[in-house]
């Protein structure tokens, strides 16, 4: 039996409820989660696709994330502002209209995010050999950093997207890296003076790197990457500059991003996390938190919640195009946080199992063996103890699928 248009939405809506229903708004506004305005307002499209879905404006997603109860915002400078806008009094006015927008429906702007990828001026990058290509983009990155503090943002994110090349051979790396750190100087010499002004702290500067995409070779393309860039030398100011890490841009270099994330903590520098999933090795495909790698997702998130990290977590994933307007407002972000957060509780109750704990504590107590020269009783005395390993990984599947509160086998 066909099912007609005006029983699909009725039918999504049921089925919605039917599986299970969702954490309240208040409680869903506890957690430091921010949806993006580029992804709620997604439209499907691609090299290869036609859009799916209708444009969404800003309003309409301020909107919807205050009703779902996603507490924070964020955007690209040109995901709301069109580029022959940008540093004029439209901006202005419509920088104004943003923060009407998010005061009446009680949603706070987290971070502020410039786009050096999209628009044909940054086909050679950001950090381009034409010195009026850079000057611009010293202008733009400065003008976010206003944009941020207008808003009462705290994050700046840089994806910096074509900071690389299709053939190699035109430019010298090393040159791109410096012109790349004198627009991330620009941008945080730019923050000192407004922040002071505006009697606010200075934002928190978040490189993002993604190993391939737009172009084919990219010259910072992992978090690590971006590490060494913050301490080569050529940043005027490290200490306001750190990372952004997304999920998937680790996965999709082949890498574990749980210990990517680490390597990042180490240095004092994870500050800001894109959330979404996706298969390893492949393309940027952007689905959302949970749906591929569920077990892998809360190993990543026992790691920060054991050392207190508690967000922002940013919502980068781009609903499916076989989502439709209505169901990126009721499946897609909804759904989204849930997961996030069932993850996030899941995380602590893996925290506080006792048979996980009893076991990690006997493996760093160790087997004890007298005789610290001799490899063959050193391995013999802990042999018994490590089988333990694969009892946690087998502990932290049942912990993840509610084994531990009664399911049982049989
Ligand atoms: C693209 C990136 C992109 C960035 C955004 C913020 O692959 O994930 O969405 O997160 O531009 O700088
Ligand atoms: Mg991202
Ligand atoms: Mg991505």
């Amino acid at each position: 039996m066909p099912i007609a248009r005006d029983q699909q939405i009725p039918l999504v809506d049921r089925l919605s409820e039917l599986s299970g229903g969702s954490y309240s708004p208040d409680v869903r506004r506890k957690y430091f989660i921010s949806g993006p305005q580029w992804a709620y307002a997604y439209e499907g499209h691609a090299l290869f696709h036609a859009p799916t879905r209708e444009p969404v404006p800003f309003e309409e997603v301020i909107r919807a994330l205050g009703e779902i109860g996603i507490p924070c915002w964020a955007t690209h400078d040109t995901d709301v502002i069109p580029t022959n806008d940008l540093m004029t009094d439209r901006q202005t006015e419509i920088v104004a209209r943003i923060g009407a927008a998010l005061k009446s429906n009680g949603v706070r702007c987290s971070m502020v995010t410039c786009e050096t990828f999209h628009h044909p001026v940054f086909a050679a990058s950001s950090a381009a050999e034409a010195p009026e290509v850079r000057e611009y983009s010293a202008r733009r990155l400065s003008n976010v950093v206003d944009i941020g503090h207008e808003l009462g943002a705290n994050f700046a994110v840089y994806w910096p997207g074509t900071l690389g090349y299709m053939i190699q051979g035109a430019i010298d790396e090393t040159q791109t890296l410096r012109w790349f750190a004198d627009g991330i100087n620009a941008a945080c010499e730019r923050d000192i003076i407004v922040a002071k002004e505006r009697g606010r702290d200075t934002l928190k500067h978040c490189l993002e790197a993604k190993p391939f995409e737009p172009v084919s070779q990219i010259i910072l393309p992992t978090s690590d990457a971006m590490l060494a860039f913050i301490s080569s030398g050529l940043l005027t100011h490290p200490e306001m500059v750190g990372l952004n890490p997304e999920y998937l841009h680790e996965l999709m270099w082949g890498a574990a991003c749980r210990a990517a994330l680490a390597r990042a903590m180490l240095c004092g520098k994870l500050w800001h996390f894109d959330i979404n999933d996706g298969y390893p090795l492949k393309h940027d495909v952007d689905l959302g938190v949970g749906l591929v790698n569920p077990l892998d997702w809360l190993n990543v998130l026992i790691l920060l919640r054991s050392h207190n990290y508690e967000g922002p977590f940013n919502l980068d994933f781009k609903p499916p195009r076989t989502t439709s307007n209505h169901g990126v407002f009721k499946i897609s972000f909804p759904t989204a946080v849930d997961r996030f957060i069932t993850l996030w509780e899941i995380a602590g109750e893996a925290i506080d199992d006792p048979v996980i704990k009893q076991a990690t504590d006997a493996l760093k107590a160790g087997g004890g063996a007298s005789g610290a020269d001799s490899a063959d009783d050193i391995f013999a005395a802990n042999r018994e103890l490590l089988s333990l390993h694969e009892l946690i990984a087998h502990r932290l599947f049942q912990i993840l699928i509610g084994q531990h509160k009664g399911r049982i086998f049989g």
